[in-house]
């Protein structure tokens, strides 16, 4: 019921065979111009483009092996690992912190802590995507202090603080280019800044920036990190749920700044919420879908989840049909905090849905740690 048509299989494998010779694209397409070598970050969009032609979809979970439900610090454990037997195929982390200088994140993970798990990560044949729930560069107010709606508008036009903006990438910038294996190689990963833009509640929302000035942090942000010679990063674009394909691209930076097009959609309110989530999930995903389609584009779940899964069966029974009618490549979703017994998005050993997440582990769709050697 789960598996994508072979028809769908086909279709996404020649879309990624043309965007792999098509060179009239930019910066995006650079990558793929035959007389330049291969980087990390084109490596891991011919995975996510394998994954999603197989018809397959790679599992994440955000801060996955650093703290879980009742843990924190401990190593080698996980939650998803407890319940499920396996890590998570994707490691979901942020980078909130990193342009204060912290040596921790917004939720206390620390940034080395963080490196050593990605070299982790990788070498386990997983691979890794990141936000950032940055302060804003004006006066350090958090994401969420969106009440000031000046804030997108300085960073483009008063030289301060723009430099300011320049040097909170540059902190991102020595970050990603610290990401290296064990032989030396850059590790690539996704990065998926200003994030959930349809929404209002970071400084960077739809009320509180133009489209022009929220396309200004996108242009700024690539024009430091290639002049910093960042090249292990694949760039995703998510917004929050959106209503029409017109809202969905109103922000969009620009198909040379974009390798995957994705959707943050939460389900709210368990079984009296369902009907609401799967029209919001369904429409999101498919104009993002749809889109990805048209520019040859990776399509990905960028973030979901239900707190506290009140559903027993919601892996397979809301999820997996979800993920089912799009050739989704990846999922993410949301930590299993240790601090708020309420707020966890997978279930620990001996939740009550921890049955349907293991039949969803098992479903020949998921790809989960271990099933990422094929990839
Ligand atoms: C939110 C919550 C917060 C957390 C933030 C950034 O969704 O999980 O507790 O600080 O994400 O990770």
């Amino acid at each position: 019921m789960n598996i994508r048509t072979l028809a769908q299989a086909i279709l996404i494998s020649a879309l990624s065979a043309a965007s792999m010779s098509c060179n009239g694209n930019g910066k995006a397409a650079a990558a793929n111009d035959a007389s330049k070598p291969l980087t990390a970050a084109d490596m891991l969009r011919a995975r996510l483009d394998s994954i999603a032609a197989a018809g397959k979809v790679a599992f994440g979970h955000h801060d996955d092996p650093v703290y879980g439900h009742t843990w924190c610090g401990d190593e080698n454990r996980s939650d998803v690992l407890e319940s499920s037997g396996d890590y998570p195929a994707v490691m979901d982390w942020d980078l909130g912190g990193l342009e204060l200088n912290d040596t921790v994140n917004l939720d206390k993970v620390s940034f080395n802590r963080i490196r050593k798990e990605v070299v982790a990560q990788n070498a386990r044949g997983g691979f890794n995507t990141f936000s950032w729930h940055t302060r804003n560069p004006v006066n350090l107010g958090t994401s969420w202090e969106a009440g000031d709606t000046t804030i997108v508008s300085k960073i483009m036009n008063d030289p301060e603080i723009t430099q300011r903006y320049r040097d909170n990438v540059k902190a991102l910038a020595a970050f990603f280019n610290s990401l290296v294996d064990e032989s030396g190689n850059k590790i690539p990963v996704v990065f998926r800044p200003w994030h959930e833009h349809s929404g209002d509640w970071f400084w960077w929302g739809s009320r509180q920036c133009t489209p022009e000035q929220y396309k200004f942090l996108w242009h700024e942000m690539r024009k430091v990190m290639d002049a910093e010679g960042v090249d292990n990063v694949l760039w995703a674009y998510s917004p929050d749920r959106v209503r029409s394909v017109e809202q969905y691209m109103e922000r969009y930076p620009g198909d040379e700044y974009v390798d995957i097009l994705g959707s943050d959609v939460y389900h709210f309110n368990g079984q009296e919420g369902l009907e609401q989530y799967n029209t919001d999930a369904v429409r999101s995903l498919g104009i993002a879908a749809d889109e990805a389609q048209k520019r040859n584009k990776i399509l990905a779940f960028t973030e979901t989840g239900s707190e506290g899964i009140p559903m027993e069966s919601w892996w397979t029974d809301v999820l997996l049909p979800i993920l089912g009618r799009y050739p989704v490549s990846y999922i993410v979703v949301w930590r299993n905090a240790h601090d708020n017994p309420r707020h966890y998005y997978v279930p620990f050993k001996g939740h009550p849905a921890e049955a349907s997440f293991v039949e969803f582990r098992n479903n020949e769709s998921t790809l989960f740690a271990k099933d990422m050697k094929q990839f």
